[in-house]
């Protein structure tokens, strides 16, 4: 078994209902969700005139190797809805593969750590909720609360602890 943290994002539409239905789907035969993070409300990062994110990361275990767990994720984008429009754009969800073990890889479809991931607020505090001291960044990075503490502030609020959102994804709220 292998565990990897993933950073989902919803920026239109019913946003905490995308985002709890695509924690539903990670569970699947071979994959399990182990913990989820606080939720934020973020600021969007690359295109700015499009609504708010939220954005959450969320730890799971899988016997999947990385390319078929990309294609896990992409087949819940795909079931959610997601229609890809504009690169940097508004969507209903978007789920990327952060950290797979201490694996480096550089595909033309996937690379690992996450390429963007050490300079995005909106990725690193949740993120270093779940694994405060995380270190080995995609470009080298020791200390990613380190790198954290090196960004512009960029909108990042706390909107919905771990325990709320889950029991949203259970059903019983
Ligand atoms: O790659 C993630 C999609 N995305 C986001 C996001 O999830 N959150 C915020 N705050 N900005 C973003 N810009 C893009 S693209």
């Amino acid at each position: 078994m292998n565990r990897a943290y993933l950073s989902l994002g919803s920026n239109l539409g019913d946003r905490l209902g995308y985002l709890a239905e695509a924690v539903r789907r990670l569970e699947v035969p071979g994959t399990r969700l182990l913990r989820v993070s606080s939720l934020y409300e973020t600021a969007p990062q690359g295109m700015v005139e499009q609504p708010a994110f939220i954005n959450l990361c969320v730890e799971i275990e899988t016997s999947r190797d990385p390319l078929s767990l990309l294609d896990q994720l992409q087949e819940v984008e795909q079931a959610l809805g997601r229609v890809r429009i504009e690169r940097w754009g508004p969507r209903i969800i978007d789920i990327d593969l952060l950290l797979y073990g201490a694996e480096h890889l550089k595909t033309d479809e996937l690379e690992i750590p996450h390429p963007r991931m050490a300079v995005r607020a909106f990725v690193l505090i949740p993120l270093l909720e779940l694994v405060p001291d995380l270190t080995g960044g995609p470009h080298g990075e020791t200390s990613l609360r380190q790198s954290l503490a090196t960004l512009p502030n960029q909108g990042v609020t706390r909107l919905m602890g771990a325990e709320t959102f889950l029991q949203r994804v259970r059903g019983v709220q």
